[in-house]
């Protein structure tokens, strides 16, 4: 099969265009990581034309021999669509976890994103995590949930109630909660490492003044989680433009209520008192 018509590869680039679509891709705002299945890759490897191996920036032994699709550095989203080849790529990573190759795209030179640590070592934590159920990791430049990272502390705790609290849907969505990190230097593996950390525990991670990366098993569960968080956030920020106080919202007891019917475990310490 030809890569552009492989199943997989159709669902990764409308994934980037409707983020695009979103306006949470600004130039070259933004990355989108899939680890592809191996019957996925025996149907496009007669087009592979592997490249040199190059170090990836940080060890994840656990992805030895996987492939992964991912935007490149430097690209745009906005032409991911028109352009796949010259915007992303399908990587191998080699049996020791520490280096990759390009195998198709980036047919006009260049590198897998910036953020390659950073995906990397999320998709590692949740393979483990999930016994390799999940297979996605996007990182946006998400308008609302940024501008929140300027009034809200920036602790798991608050971001998670403050989000659950403005759609009923959202405790549904991401019963776990969020992770908060700090403002760091994009790009490297200290902030990798502090963000797959999280990942241990949340499917999200709010970057401080940058974005917001989202795990999940596919393509729709994860664009529909970062687009859930998002929504949420805009939600709050219109609420406390009309007013910095809420006259009435959901309580901790609703969310108790909302638990037990709809069957999820809302961890306690975001059902504090306020
Ligand atoms: O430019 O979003 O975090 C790509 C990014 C870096
Ligand atoms: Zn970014």
């Amino acid at each position: 099969m030809k890569f552009l018509e492989a199943g997989f590869v159709q669902g990764f680039i409308r994934m980037a265009n409707d983020g695009w679509e979103q306006g949470w891709h600004e130039r070259n705002g933004g990355n989108l990581s899939y680890r592809v299945k191996p019957e996925e890759v025996e149907q496009v490897k007669e087009d592979f034309e592997p490249k040199e191996w190059q170090p990836i920036g940080t060890d994840v032994p656990d992805l030895a021999g996987e492939y992964f699709l991912v935007t490149g550095s430097g690209k745009y989203f906005r032409n991911v669509i028109i352009d796949p080849a010259d915007s992303m790529c399908m990587i191998e990573v080699d049996e020791a976890g520490t280096n990759y190759r390009v195998v198709w795209g980036m047919v006009n030179g260049g590198r897998p994103t910036s953020e390659l640590p950073s995906h990397l070592m999320n998709h590692e934590v949740k393979k483990k995590a999930t016994d390799g159920r999940y297979r996605v990791v996007y990182h946006a430049h998400t308008t609302n949930l940024i501008a929140l990272t300027f009034v809200l502390p920036l602790k798991d705790e608050v971001f998670t109630r403050e989000l659950w609290e403005m759609a009923t849907e959202c405790p549904v969505v991401f019963p776990d909660g969020v992770g908060v990190v700090d403002w760091m230097v994009p790009g490297g593996r200290e902030i990798a490492v502090a963000t797959s950390e999280l990942m241990k525990k949340y499917d999200v991670a709010v970057w401080a003044h940058h974005g917001m990366f989202a795990t999940g098993e596919d393509f729709d569960l994860t664009f529909g989680l970062m687009h859930t968080v998002e929504k949420s956030a805009e939600i709050l920020v219109k609420m406390l433009s009309m007013r910095s106080d809420k006259l009435q919202t959901i309580t901790p007891d609703n969310f108790r209520d909302l638990a037990r019917d709809f069957k999820v475990t809302l961890p306690e310490k975001f059902l504090y008192e306020k």
